[in-house]
């Protein structure tokens, strides 16, 4: 149960047209108000992937020859400049029906030339900068793994990476079959290979190993100084690997990404990322992008090029000294498939003393996909992904894993049948840091629990108009108690358990309503309190006084203009002046420390259940029921 919802693999990229995005702390905020400002900005929500699809059902209708053809066929300017694709009504119908093959527009993507042009969308002062001259920088191998990935894709990546690294560091690009079925990747690939002026060989797997084992299978057959891994659809753009080497140069230790930009899945429009964005993770060990906190961008702003140190890694786009990644113990080679080894990887390089670092001035460009075109062979997709990531929390995480299991109970089940003794071993080796250390330096905005912080549910004292009834236990002699449904009393007794579970069962409980699905706005509204681990119900509240949700989401609230009245909402933290909240034990008051008011019952009635009911910001002195709220501690260690 709930597998589905925790495992729906969703990622979310915010993207803008603009450059200058974030100019101000309010500029920034206001940003990300409503839907509809995001469009009026020239700002889209794209919704990355994965929730585990099954293709084989998705691909009944599909004849052999169908998932087998290459229809490569680039025609006139199509996506030149990284133009969107134009398709006719008839092209789209096919585009859709084999959509599934590749989770993304096939029809699309053949139309497009190998080579085309896209436009350079680094920012000036990354142009102006200069780097070292290639002949001086490290060599590299850029390793490129696939399972079944289209002709035209597969090879668009391979001849943007020839046509825009400079020829001196290029040593040689290495291309990793998993254990692909297709026809066209088998001969019509080499005899296409052979054609190209560079080093660049075809290595296959002669099973189906999954992308990490595939990556090794590269890394071992690397020769130059510096491993740079890209996924099988990407586009390089003007000067991207300049960057990623000169900063390896500097520090063999920094293991560097570009950032990432969009082609976009249906049309193949190349739009640029957003350059302050950095990795993290969500309590289900996602991967999640979060914004760069305002301290840190002040910080930057002397030199805009200067790398961003980052939490995470998404995974798939980055460069790391050949040595340097053999020092670290290169991948965990017990990973299957797909998932987990970017959060496995970014967790080993940071508390054994390197960095994971986006360097804003190289850009790659990358085909979200919002479902997973592979199949996961013998397994589910749930419990191939669970047990990597039972890997990187037993290896890496200490006592935060505990907070993994509570969100994934699936994955605490696998747990017994999974030995990372040897990876163990590598931690003690490179006398690694621990997790608190991590969280404490590397990611201090995080959103996981401290010990002096509350982590638990906030419930509104003031009880809704039905009336529940309460569990009760009374003695009946002899040691044994006897179980009866009564009212629950208003002032109900810290002593009694039960009655404080029925109590608050009663009450409702502030919830972040997750949104559509792979969208990132929660909805702040008040529902029953819940039992036991309901992600949604559960905040931190921090002894700076900020009171954060899973996702990166911080209670705030912003004055309406002109008024006296403020509104309470969710917010992508960033510790911004709104964001403090000063609980009163003893009056049981939130308040609110830029406005000075409380936190409130909703002004309006909720019309159904389903209706969002927002709590208000009064005046504090009317006190009562309606302003007490109570933190109720959860359990996660
Ligand atoms: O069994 C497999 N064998 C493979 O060779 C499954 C996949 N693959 C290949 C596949 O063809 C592709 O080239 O591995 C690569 C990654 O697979 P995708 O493209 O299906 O994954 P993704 O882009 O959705 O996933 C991101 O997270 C993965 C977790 O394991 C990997 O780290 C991907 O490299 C990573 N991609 C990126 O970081 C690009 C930016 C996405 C974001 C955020
Ligand atoms: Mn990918």
């Amino acid at each position: 149960i709930g597998f589905v919802v925790l495992w729906s693999f969703f990622t979310v990229m915010i993207l803008v047209a603009q450059d200058q995005y974030v100019r101000s702390g309010a500029d920034y905020d206001e940003r990300k108000t409503t839907e509809d400002s995001y469009m009026g900005r020239g700002v889209q929500v794209v919704v990355g992937h994965y929730n585990g699809n099954l293709p084989d059902e998705k691909r009944k209708n599909l004849t052999e020859e169908q998932l087998n053809a290459n229809n490569y066929k680039p025609v006139g300017d199509a996506g030149e400049m990284g133009k969107a694709v134009k398709l006719n009504a008839m092209e789209e119908k096919l585009a859709d029906d084999i959509w599934s093959v590749n989770q993304f527009n096939l029809v699309a993507s053949d139309r497009i030339a190998f080579n085309r042009s896209l436009p350079d969308v680094r920012k000036k002062a990354c142009k102006e900068k200069s780097y070292p001259p290639p002949n001086s920088l490290p060599t590299t191998s850029v390793i490129i793994v696939y399972h079944n990935e289209a002709f035209s894709s597969l090879l668009r990546t391979v001849t943007s990476v020839i046509n825009r690294s400079p020829k001196e560091v290029l040593k040689e690009i290495i291309l990793v079959d998993d254990y692909s079925s297709r026809e066209f990747l088998k001969t019509a690939l080499d005899k296409y290979v052979a054609t190209l002026q560079v080093p660049i060989k075809v290595i296959r797997a002669t099973e189906r190993v999954g992308l990490i084992r595939a990556r090794l299978m590269g890394a071992a057959e690397a020769k130059g100084d510096v491993l740079t891994f890209l996924d099988s659809h990407c586009e390089c753009t003007n000067g991207w690997l300049e960057p990623l080497l000169g900063r390896i140069k500097e520090d063999r230790k920094a293991v560097v990404c570009p950032v990432i930009d969009v082609i976009n899945d249906r049309t193949f429009a190349y739009q640029k990322g957003i350059e302050l964005f950095r990795g993290g993770f969500n309590w289900n060990l996602q991967f999640r992008w979060y914004a760069v906190p305002p301290h840190e961008i002040k910080r930057r702003s002397v030199d805009g090029t200067s790398p961003i140190a980052s939490p995470t890694m998404a995974g798939g786009l980055f460069s790391i000294d050949r040595k340097y990644f053999e020092e670290l113990g290169g991948y965990d080679h017990e990973m299957d498939i797909w998932g987990g080894e970017n959060l496995e990887i970014s967790f080993r390089i940071w508390q054994c003393g390197g960095r994971v670092e986006i360097l804003p001035c190289s850009h790659v460009g990358h085909v979200f996909r919002k479902a997973s075109p592979h199949d996961f062979p013998g397994k589910s997709s749930g419990k191939i992904l669970n047990s990597n990531l039972v890997r990187v929390a037993e290896v890496w995480m200490d006592e935060w894993k505990h907070l993994f299991y509570k969100t994934a109970p699936q994955a605490l089940q696998l747990k017994h049948s999974i030995d990372v003794s040897d990876r163990i071993e590598i931690r003690k080796q490179l006398h690694c840091k621990d997790f608190d250390w991590y969280l404490q330096n590397v990611w201090p905005e995080h959103f996981l629990p401290k010990p002096d912080s509350m982590f638990g549910r906030i419930k509104h004292l003031s009880a809704s108009s039905s009336e529940y009834p309460c569990l009760h236990w009374a003695q009946v002699g002899g040691g044994s108690k006897r179980a009866s449904l009564q009212k629950c009393g208003d002032n109900f007794d810290r002593t009694e358990v039960y009655l404080q579970i029925g109590s608050a069962l009663k009450h409702e409980c502030i919830v972040s309503r997750p949104g559509e699905p792979g969208k990132r706005h929660h909805t702040l509204t008040l529902t029953k309190c819940t039992l036991g681990f309901d992600m949604w119900q559960i905040w931190i509240y921090t002894k700076e006084g900020q009171i954060k949700g899973d996702e990166h989401q911080c209670l705030s609230a912003i004055q309406v203009s002109g008024s006296q009245q403020w509104i309470v909402q969710l917010k992508e933290c960033g510790e911004y002046e709104n964001e403090f909240w000063d609980y009163g034990t003893y009056k049981k008051t939130m308040v609110h420390r830029q406005s000075g008011l409380c936190l409130d019952q909703p002004i309006e009635k909720a019309k159904d259940a389903s209706d969002i009911k927002t709590p208000s910001l009064q005046k504090c002195s009317r006190g009562g029921r309606r302003q007490q709220w109570e933190l109720l501690r959860v359990d996660w260690l």
